[in-house]
């Protein structure tokens, strides 16, 4: 049916239509076209690209205007304007920030709702604090703070040191779910929150059971990832899509419960499509240079430098180009497929 086939607003009486708005009530059949597209949702996340280079000077400025005990978390948040920007989101259920700590900086523990992730952009000497394990922070590795678990950050180096914050945190405000709690400097215990998964194939078994830690991994070093990678590409030369899955390494499940997160390596002067998919994704480049190209209701294309990040709405094709033909490139993407999966409304179009 086409969309003037049903009935407007304005041909309505308009006592009837004040008579329904005093009662809370309105006729779905003006709305229905709206809320319910034909074929293909309408995303408002739109194709978009956050330059390091660009942002960079505005964080570190932001380190000379605000302390840390002003304001927490000190982080510049990579806003879609699809969405407008103070709703603070990257597509419908991701956040992104880039997070600012400073030598001799304590951002304190606290603990909330929405799972997050850090991927570490660059420099030496902070850690990350989760659940009693400290994490270091370097370059390319993943830390996950899933949802209730205390975390805190500190660094004893001499350079800033800045990462990617990944978070469900627009799900979690939309179902009206997201709050924190405060907390006390936590009490460190031994493990390093990859130590006893760190190598494959073998994980712990305490008097003849497997363990029962919803989270037993929660720091991922770029360089077992890495070397991963390059071993998978190694290894198959046919293969197209050399990316691995951060999973919980007890389960092999996705490694948090709604947002996924990869890593993917682009042999030197790969093109590789990526099909259309009903999860929005973002891309967030860790070695390297890659043109990213996206076929979108309003296609964008972007050419990624190291440690700048896009995202694509979800239903989109993504084609990505290792612009280096002499080097392979590595990029962290994180996606909302666990989400879909679990709500059975997962699609891939091709
Ligand atoms: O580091 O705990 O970007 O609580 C947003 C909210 C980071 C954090 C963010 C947070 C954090």
């Amino acid at each position: 049916m086409s969309d003037n086939a049903l009935g407007r607003m304005e041909d309505l009486p308009a006592d009837y239509r004040a008579a329904l708005a005093q009662q809370n009530l309105v006729p779905l059949w003006p709305n229905l076209r709206a809320v319910m597209p034909a074929g293909t949702p309408r995303p408002a996340t739109r194709a978009t690209h956050w330059s390091y280079e660009g942002l960079k000077p505005l964080l570190l400025k932001a380190g000379e205007l605000t302390p840390i005990e002003k304001a927490e978390r000190r982080v510049l948040v990579l806003a879609n304007p699809g969405h407008g920007l103070e709703k603070m989101q990257a597509s419908a259920a991701i956040y992104l920030g880039m997070q600012l700590l400073l030598p001799g900086e304590w951002a304190p523990s606290h603990r909330h709702t929405p799972n997050a992730v850090r991927m570490v952009v660059e420099g030496e000497g902070a850690w990350t604090t989760v659940d009693g394990e400290k994490c270091v922070m370097r370059r390319g590795d993943l830390i996950l703070t899933p949802t209730g678990l205390w975390h805190e950050h500190g660094h004893d180096g001499s350079a800033p040191v800045v990462w990617l914050d990944v978070l469900d945190l627009p799900l979690m405000f939309y179902l009206e779910a997201s709050y924190h709690v405060d907390g006390q400097r936590q009490q460190t215990r031994a493990g390093s929150g990859d130590r006893a998964h760190a190598r494959g194939g073998v994980v712990p078994m305490p008097v003849f059971q497997r363990g029962s830690k919803p989270y037993p991994m929660l720091r991922y070093p770029w360089t077992d990832v890495r070397a991963t990678l390059e071993t998978l590409a190694t290894d198959d030369p046919a293969l197209d899509a050399v990316q691995v899955a951060y999973v919980n390494p007890e389960t092999g499940a996705d490694a948090q419960n709604v947002l996924g997160y990869s890593a993917l390596m682009l042999r030197p002067g790969q093109t590789l499509r990526l099909p259309a998919r009903s999860p929005a994704s973002v891309f967030h480049l860790i070695e390297g240079s890659v043109d990213v190209s996206i076929e979108a209701t309003a296609p964008q294309a972007f050419r990624l430098a190291e440690a700048d990040t896009c995202c694509a709405p979800g239903y989109a094709a993504v084609t990505l180009t290792n612009a280096a033909a002499d080097r392979p490139s590595f990029l962290f993407i994180a996606d909302e497929s666990p989400l879909h999966r679990k709500l059975g409304i997962y699609e891939m179009r091709g």
